[in-house]
């Protein structure tokens, strides 16, 4: 529902101008993203592109961080040099925080970011104890977990990526995501296989489909996927069938996408299906719910009114920070709670 809230508020921003550059959702996927990042431990990382804000709010990261990059503030993460969720967050060795690295690209070439980022996680672990930093001994193996679109599964980066993670038994777990569409392609001009996860049968990693907008087989799946590999069994690929509900970013309104197949997937919403569970189940009452809903459109809309009164970047230092050095600090975001328990563990 943050998720959610989140981005209907940049789409007020966006309409008022006040969003630098294009705004992409991740409509009909907050519940694959959540899920997915749900499976994780608090110290793990992540590798999200724009469709995962969900995965973004589940690892605790501060809303306000969010709109002060799409508007490209003095404040942001990136100081203005950056846009929407190109957000990274480095934390110290022995700090209980996510490693947290934003779309370098949409089309592939995170994968192989993420596997050096496990690689160095696994290669930090093995070091004696007085090389660590104090607490690092503490921390569970990190695994990394990096989001994909259907689309950038058919470049080369992709899969060099994946076969190196494979061969290095690197304890990554990777969610290709077949939201029918890669821009306007439609999957079946993208793919030869039925399903997406088949295309991890190359690389001799275990693999599965889910239905991607059933939060607790999404969640069930990726749990299993991370548990192997946080025990040193190697990378994993999790599919997820799911729909881009709305055009690659604001500017496209997807008249490619034939409207029955809208429809079917509005029937199929990831935050109605969960929400029946929740009530059914009696985990919830439909009360409790609307005030969650009420709760966080509250938060999301506070968050975004703190961030438009904020400065945008000196123009005197324009120049400064656009690569590493040059006073680049190392970024990092504000986290507030989130679902983990203080030790990291997954509630
Ligand atoms: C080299 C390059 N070409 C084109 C683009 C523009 N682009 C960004 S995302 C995208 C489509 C990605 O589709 P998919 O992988 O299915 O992800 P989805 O948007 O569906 O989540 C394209 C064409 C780009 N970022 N980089
Ligand atoms: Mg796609």
């Amino acid at each position: 529902m943050l998720a959610r809230h989140v981005e209907e508020r940049l789409v007020i921003l966006f309409r008022q101008s006040k969003v630098i550059g294009g705004l992409y959702r991740s409509l009909g996927q907050e519940g694959e993203s959540v899920a997915t990042a749900y499976a994780l431990e608090r110290t793990d990382a992540i590798l999200p592109l724009i469709r995962n804000m969900g995965a973004l709010m589940t690892m605790g990261v501060r809303p306000l961080e969010i709109f002060r990059q799409y508007m490209a503030k003095g404040t942001g993460n990136s100081r203005g040099r950056d846009l929407n969720i190109h957000i990274v967050h480095l934390p110290p060795a022995g700090a209980n925080e996510p490693v947290i690295v934003g779309p370098i690209s949409m089309l592939g070439d995170s994968i192989s970011v993420a596997a050096g980022i496990a690689m160095g996680a696994r290669m930090r672990a093995a070091l004696p104890a007085s090389r660590r930093a104090p607490g690092e001994d503490k921390k569970p193996p990190l695994v990394a977990m990096a989001w994909i679109g259907d689309g950038a599964t058919s470049t080369g980066a992709f899969h060099e990526g994946m076969n190196f993670a494979a061969v290095q038994r690197i304890p990554l777990v990777v969610i290709a995501e077949d939201n029918k569409y890669a821009y306007s392609t439609p999957i079946a001009r993208q793919m030869a296989i039925a399903r997406i996860d088949e295309r991890a049968a190359a690389y001799g990693i275990p693999h599965e489909m889910v239905d991607g907008n059933d939060m607790l087989a999404v969640y069930d799946v990726t749990k299993r996927m991370v548990v192997r590999a946080r025990a040193g069994e190697g990378a994993a690929l999790v599919g997820v069938d799911t729909m881009r509900m709305q055009g690659h970013a604001q500017h496209d309104d997807m008249r490619y996408v034939p409207k029955a197949v809208v429809d079917e997937w509005q029937q199929k919403d990831p935050l109605l299906r969960f929400r029946r569970v929740l009530v059914e189940r009696r985990a919830a009452t439909d009360k409790e719910l609307d005030d969650v809903d009420r709760m966080t459109k509250a938060y999301a809309a506070g968050e975004a009114d703190l961030a438009v009164n904020e400065p945008m970047p000196d123009p005197a230092t324009v120049t400064r920070g656009v690569y590493a050095g040059d006073d680049f600090a190392v970024p990092r975001v504000e986290l507030v709670k989130s679902p983990f328990a203080e030790d990291g563990s997954s509630a």
